[in-house]
């Protein structure tokens, strides 16, 4: 062996992945990596025991953390993480549940859901990886490709404008938060450390290169490139307004990262404690003629 050989036999982050599905499927340069350990740190080095969280995705590329980490994690449908998570929570509240997928998977088939999470404030924590594309099926244009960018569905260029993901997050009542990359890895791991430990409907939005899917169809290079891209461009700015934080992804453009919201708002709670058959309030159907007397229901 030669001298200067290290081997590495244990990584600290071993415990919460299961090794059995590695080596992963994600692409050379793919920001997923970086994104899930980020995630997975966060984890470790909260106060809530590692069996005590709950991870749900739904399905793309970043739909695969769910599968890769060693918790009590759950693989959804498109689009469905979200209400998952819900039942989850609301089932066991004990349990710190969180939805780790994509921008395609959270804003366009699963809109709606974001929409009613937020506005209720349920307890869970989002993670969203915005790769500005839909990756896994072929780098589809989605809700957050940037105006005029190529993909394969746009190959004259996007003719949409993208969703402002931290702003219409925010409008919608949640009361944290943030935007990194996956190149900002302390900045994200310690806002997701911080989203997890918050009570009510707290959100990270990460950038993340998808060299295959929309970094070379931009002329963004490589995931390295990309990563370069981010150093280039991106400012610091928690009190930036939330309607200036568009993507452009423009050669010259500016990416605003920070951590945006941070508020109280009441968290959502299933009507008391009672019983069930407590809680139910009877429905008293309301008859057209007043001479029929108004009844319960049964
Ligand atoms: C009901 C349904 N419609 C469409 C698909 C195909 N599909 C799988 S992943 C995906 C897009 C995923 O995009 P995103 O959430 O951005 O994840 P990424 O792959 O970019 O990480 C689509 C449209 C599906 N699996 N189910
Ligand atoms: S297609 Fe894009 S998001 Fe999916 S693994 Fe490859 S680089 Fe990552
Ligand atoms: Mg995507």
């Amino acid at each position: 062996m030669c001298p200067r050989e290290i081997v590495v036999n244990d990584h600290q982050l071993d415990p919460i992945l299961r090794s059995d599905r590695l080596p992963h499927i994600w692409c050379p340069g793919c920001g997923l990596g970086p994104a899930m350990a980020c995630f997975a740190k966060a984890i470790q080095d909260s106060d809530v025991p590692v069996d005590k969280h709950a991870c749900v995705s739904g399905i793309g590329c970043t739909g695969r953390v769910a599968g890769y980490l060693n918790l009590d994690s759950f693989h959804t449908t498109h689009g469905r993480a979200i209400p998952f998570a819900t039942g989850l929570k609301l089932s066991n509240p004990d349990l710190s549940v969180s939805v780790f997928s994509g921008d395609g998977d959270l804003f366009a088939i699963g809109g709606n859901h974001m929409l009613h999470a937020a506005r209720r404030n349920i307890d869970i924590t989002v993670i969203c990886v915005n790769n500005f594309n839909y990756g896994m099926t072929g780098g589809q244009l989605g809700p957050t490709t940037p105006f005029a960018a190529r993909t394969s569905t746009t190959p004259y260029g996007n003719p949409e404008g993208p969703l402002n993901i931290p702003h219409l997050v925010a409008a919608l009542g949640a009361v944290f938060v943030a935007r990194w990359t996956v190149l900002h890895v302390r900045q994200l791991q310690k806002a997701i450390a911080y989203a997890l430990q918050k009570e009510g409907f707290t959100f990270v939005e990460v950038l993340s290169p998808c060299p295959v899917g929309f970094g070379r169809p931009n002329d963004l290079g490589d995931g390295l490139d990309e990563m370069m891209f981010y150093k280039r461009q991106s400012v610091v700015d928690d009190q930036a307004p939330l309607e200036s934080l568009g993507i452009d992804m423009s050669k010259e453009s500016t990416l605003v990262l920070g951590n945006f919201v941070d508020r109280e708002r009441p968290v959502y709670q299933p009507m008391g404690t009672d019983p069930p058959e407590q809680r139910i309030r009877p429905v008293v159907y309301r008859p057209a003629d007043p001479e029929v007397k108004a009844r319960e229901a049964p």
